[in-house]
C-alpha cells in the first residue's frame, strides 16, 4: 500500500468540501458509507449547477445568441475533459447519455439489434449489476442469440479459466465489469478484453464503479465501448458517457430519433448528424453535464493514485476489524478490490442491520444491490454493503464496527 501518497491528502480538508456531510442523521453526525450507490457532491460541483442556471442557462447546439453559445461551450467543455480523463483517441467518441444503464441499453438496441443473428452468442459474468444482464437478455431474446455467463468463484472473482472456454467463433460481443458493486472485485479486464479480441468479438466494460477510483485509460485498454455514471464519480445524477470506438459508433444506426441527431430531414427520408451528436438525440442534461467537468477535476486534482491509496487504507481497517467480530462473515473478498465490502451476520437479517446502523447516523446498503444472480451464487438474499470515498475517515470505520459490534451484542 502506498502509505507515502496517503499522507498527501488532507482527508478533513477534503470533507469540508462536501456540505451534505455536515449534518447529523437521527441526533448522530452521518456516516455515510454507501458511496457505491452514489458518493457525495462536493461544493464545487453545485455551484457549477446554480451557476449555470443563474448565469449561461440555454438551448445548445442550436442558438447563435451568447448565453446559447456559452451553455454550447461548457457542455463541450465536459466532453474534452471527458476524453482525457478516459484517454479516448478522439472527442466525438465520447457520447452523453443519462448514465450507465443508458449507455448500455444503447449499445444493445443499436450494436446489438445491427449485427447480432441467431445463434450467435454473448459473454456476461456472474458479477454483473442488472443493468449489464436484462439488456443483453432482452436483446439475446429479440435476435435469438445465446447468453453465456463467465462463473464467479468462491472469493467473488471471474474464472477465467471457465471465460477462455467459453469463448469461441460464435462470441460477438463480452460484456463485463471493470470492478464489482456488490464485492468490490476489480476484474482483469486487460486480459478478458485481448482473449474476446482473440475470437473476433466486441467488448463492453461497465465502469459504473471503477471511474472514482481506478486509471482508466480506453487506448491502452483496446476496449470498445466503456461506460460510465457521472453520479458514482462526485459528479450528478443523471448523466454520463457510452465511449465507444470511432468506427464502431460510425457504423451503428442511431438509438433515438428526435432533434440534434439529424443532418436533414424530409418526409421521404432523414439523413443522421455526425458523432457524438448522432446519438444524443433531444435537448441532453446540460447542467449536469456541464458540473460533471467540476468533478472530473475534483478527482484529476486529487490523484487517482492519492485517492485510491486512501479508500485501500479504509478497506483493510474495515476487513481486519469486521472479520474479528464473532458471526460476521465477509462476502467478496478478491486479491484486488475497489472500496467495498459486503458481509452478512448469520441469524440477523440484512435489512434489520442497515435500519439498526441508521438509527446510529451510519448509512449503508443492505440487500441484493441489483445483483440477484451473485447472490443466489453465494446462497444468500442479501448482504450489507459498506463503500467508501475520499472523504470517509476511519474514525468512520471504527464507528460502524462499533454500530455492528452492538448488533451482535444485542441480537445474540
Ligand atoms: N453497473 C454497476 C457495476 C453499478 O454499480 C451500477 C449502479 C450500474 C451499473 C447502474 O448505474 P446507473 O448509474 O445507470 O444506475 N450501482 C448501484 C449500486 O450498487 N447501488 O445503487 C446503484
Amino acid at each position: 500500500m502506498n502509505t507515502a501518497a496517503t499522507t498527501r491528502l488532507d482527508i478533513e480538508k477534503i470533507r469540508a468540501q462536501f456540505p451534505v456531510l455536515n449534518q447529523l442523521v437521527n441526533g448522530k453526525p452521518l456516516v455515510y458509507l454507501d458511496n457505491a450507490a452514489t458518493n457525495q457532491k462536493p461544493k464545487r460541483v453545485i455551484d457549477a449547477l446554480t451557476s449555470y442556471y443563474e448565469k449561461d442557462n440555454a438551448n445548445i447546439h442550436r442558438g447563435i445568441h451568447t448565453l446559447a453559445e456559452r451553455a454550447t461551450k461548457a457542455y463541450e467543455q465536459t466532453r474534452h475533459a471527458m476524453q482525457q480523463f478516459i484517454h479516448a483517441k478522439h472527442v466525438e467518441e465520447i457520447i452523453f447519455t443519462r448514465g450507465v444503464t443508458e449507455s448500455i441499453n444503447l449499445v444493445t438496441a443499436s450494436y446489438g439489434r445491427a449485427f447480432l443473428k441467431a445463434g450467435d452468442e454473448v459473454i456476461i459474468s456472474g458479477l454483473e449489476h442488472h443493468s449489464n444482464i436484462v439488456p443483453w437478455q432482452m436483446i439475446c431474446e429479440e435476435k435469438k442469440a445465446i447468453l453465456k455467463v463467465i462463473p464467479v468463484t468462491d472469493i467473488g472473482e471471474i474464472d477465467l479459466e471457465a471465460y477462455y472456454k467459453l469463448l469461441s467463433a460464435k462470441t460477438k460481443i463480452v460484456a463485463v465489469n471493470h470492478a464489482s458493486n456488490s464485492l468490490g472485485t476489480i476484474n482483469p479486464i486487460k486480459e478478458i478484453i485481448d482473449a474476446a479480441h482473440n475470437v473476433g468479438a466486441v467488448i463492453l466494460i461497465d465502469g459504473a464503479q471503477a471511474s472514482a477510483h481506478l486509471p482508466i485509460d480506453v487506448q491502452e485498454l483496446d476496449c470498445d465501448f466503456y461506460c460510465i455514471s457521472s453520479h458514482k464519480m462526485y459528479g450528478p445524477t443523471g448523466t454520463g458517457i457510452l465511449y465507444g470506438k470511432k468506427d464502431l459508433l460510425e457504423k451503428m444506426p442511431p438509438y433515438m430519433g428526435g432533434g440534434e441527431m439529424i443532418k436533414e430531414v424530409t418526409f421521404a427520408k432523414t439523413t443522421y448528424n455526425d458523432l457524438p451528436y448522432k446519438f444524443e438525440a433531444g435537448t441532453p442534461n446540460i447542467a449536469d453535464v456541464v458540473a460533471l467537468n467540476e468533478a472530473i477535476q475534483f478527482i484529476n486534482e486529487l490523484g487517482k493514485e492519492n485517492i485510491a491509496a486512501h479508500e485501500n487504507e479504509l478497506l483493510s481497517y474495515t476487513v481486519k476489524k469486521l472479520s474479528a467480530i464473532p458471526h460476521v462473515k465477509l462476502v467478496g473478498t478478491a486479491k484486488e478490490k475497489v472500496s467495498v465490502q459486503s458481509f452478512i451476520i448469520e441469524g440477523i437479517h440484512h435489512f434489520d442491520i442497515g435500519q439498526m446502523l441508521d438509527t446510529r447516523g451510519i448509512a449503508v446498503r443492505t440487500g441484493h444491490h441489483c445483483t440477484q444472480p451473485l447472490m443466489d451464487h453465494f446462497g444468500i438474499e442479501g448482504t450489507v454493503r459498506a463503500s467508501f470515498s475520499v472523504y470517509n475517515t476511519k474514525d468512520e470505520v471504527d464507528q460502524l464496527v462499533e454500530g455492528v459490534e452492538r448488533i451482535v451484542n444485542f441480537m445474540k
